[in-house]
């Protein structure tokens, strides 16, 4: 392997590394294919506020100019965020990218990988990607699952949309190992709300136990991920059965307009964004925010622990 050839931390972030300072990854497709310029650079700049709010340092991941880059820039945030030639960048895409030099967009596997690279333990975004409706025909399973099977990054997400099988979602991270773990809740949450009708597999109440949890999980050289799956604020949640309509109506113009593959997610997510003019929008907003709030003080508690 020869990879200090290809990654590049800034300095700050090697220094926390050094010191055992904190550190929570965030990913940059949330921003390039998930959110319209300007409002994703103010959102960037809002969730990095607040990791440092918390004591700890942000790390939002991309592939720039041949480089795998951990922390970005000021200019290299704008870049993300505007967007233009941008791609969105799955594991399979990792190499093709670093070789060519096309700017990339981090998902949730590739982030993981990123910051599995530099040694980054946390990793706050909104939600997952997982098993698609119809995947038994379509065999469209985010790339994210996986990646949580094998790389040692705990994302903390406000679970999956329910544009997504969250049912075969579960399954499947069941097989691949992954513990599920609910911050303060029961009930696996399905992003804009809080309840899902599945179950987590553990309801931890505070930041300290899933710190401690993921700390035994490696110590056990158990390895892989962890989904860390934090409700969206009650006063910020929307209603299950009103969205529920709103997915069916993009996915049926996801079907009607054949889009697909890695097209899929993009499309739905800014067709639900422009169905609800924007409400939803403000939802994506503070969970994000709130599940970077939770991932910092995870991340707090593991420092203490090594
Ligand atoms: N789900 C969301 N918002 C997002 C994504 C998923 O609610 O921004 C993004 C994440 O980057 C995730 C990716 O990793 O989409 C999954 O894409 P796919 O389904 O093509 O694997
Ligand atoms: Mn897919």
């Amino acid at each position: 392997m020869n990879l200090e050839k290809y990654l590049v931390i800034t300095d700050e972030i090697k220094e926390a590394l050094a010191n055992n300072t904190p550190i929570v990854a965030l990913e940059s497709t949330i921003l390039s294919h998930g959110m319209p310029y300007p409002q994703n650079l103010e959102f960037a700049y809002k969730v990095e506020e607040i990791v440092r709010g918390e004591g700890a340092i942000p790390a939002t991941t991309a592939i720039i100019g041949g480089q795998l880059k951990v922390g970005l820039t000021k200019d290299e945030l704008e870049l993300m965020c505007k967007a233009e030639d941008v791609g969105k960048v799955s594991r399979r895409d990792v190499a093709t990218y670093v070789a060519t030099g096309k700017a990339g967009a981090t998902t949730v596997a590739t982030t993981m990988m990123l910051a599995a690279m530099a040694g980054i333990k946390i990793f706050a975004t909104g939600g997952i990607g997982g098993v698609h409706r119809g995947a038994e025909t379509t065999m469209d399973i985010s790339a994210d699952l996986p990646e949580l099977g094998q790389t040692p990054v705990a994302v903390v997400g406000a679970g999956a949309k329910s544009l997504l099988d969250i049912g075969l979602t579960l399954e499947y991270l069941e097989t691949l190992g992954v513990p599920v773990i609910g911050v303060d809740t029961d009930d696996f949450p399905a992003f804009y709300c809080r309840e899902s009708g599945f179950k987590v597999d553990f309801n931890a109440k505070d930041p300290a136990i899933i710190a401690k949890i993921l700390k035994t999980k490696w110590d056990l050289g158990l390895g892989g991920g962890a989904l860390i799956a934090n409700p969206i604020p009650e006063e910020f949640a929307l209603d299950y059965n009103e969205m529920e309509v709103v997915i069916l109506r993009a996915l049926e113009m996801a079907k009607e307009q054949g889009i697909r593959g890695k097209d899929t997610t993009p499309f739905l997510l800014k067709h639900i964004k422009d169905m609800t003019e924007g409400v939803s929008f403000a939802s994506n907003l503070e969970l994000a925010y709130n599940n970077a709030r939770v991932a910092s003080r995870i991340s707090v508690e593991l420092a203490k622990l090594s």
